[in-house]
């Protein structure tokens, strides 16, 4: 083996392909720190509807068409939505719903976060379509790892579409980004 033969594997194309590829795979991409779940792609109890609706994101929403839930003892499975995330980056988030209330009298939720106590959530936006309203929770802590929302009616026909959650600091707006858990 002489002289030529090694120039030739430094410029054969297997070489030029290694070369270009390694730097460009060594750099992970950064940790999600908001996004959105839709209501319709959680593990729905029985007592819910999809509906499918062009306003809603992912072409649906859910609903209850029956009253009933008014207290938190009257919750059963069947009216709970469990939507499981995961947190890639630990710290201080804010959840947001993207709900429409037809009216004063159906505008309110249950919520519980990691198996916490119910909490009501009313929507202050009523009779003017699906807009976003901030959880009861405010800002509260999360750890990497598994974490778990769950959301019952209580006020029937409160529309349900989809959920933000976000440790940036922003408000969302208008339809949002896809749900990541469909
Ligand atoms: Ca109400
Ligand atoms: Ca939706």
């Amino acid at each position: 083996m002489g002289f030529n033969s090694t120039l030739g594997s430094l410029f054969s194309p297997f070489s030029s392909k290694l070369l270009l590829e390694s730097p460009v795979a060594a750099t992970p991409p950064p940790p999600l720190t908001a996004f959105y779940l839709e209501m319709e792609c959680g593990n729905l109890g029985s007592a819910w509807e999809t509906i499918a609706d062009a306003s809603a994101s992912a072409g649906n929403y859910v609903v209850i068409s029956a009253y009933g839930r008014f207290n938190t003892a009257a919750i059963t499975a069947d009216d709970i939505i469990t939507l499981p995330f995961l947190i890639e980056e630990g710290g201080d988030y804010r959840l947001w719903g993207r709900v429409d209330s037809p009216t004063q009298s159906n505008d309110s939720f249950w919520v519980s976060l990691n198996g916490g106590a119910w909490t009501r959530w009313n929507n202050p936006n009523v009779g003017v379509g699906f807009t976003w309203s901030e959880s009861p929770f405010s800002t509260f802590s999360l750890a990497v790892g598994s974490h778990e929302i769950r959301v019952a009616v209580r006020e029937k026909e409160t529309r349900l579409d989809k959920l933000y959650i976000t440790k940036d600091g922003d408000t969302p707006s208008e339809i949002g980004g896809a749900g990541i858990n469909c």
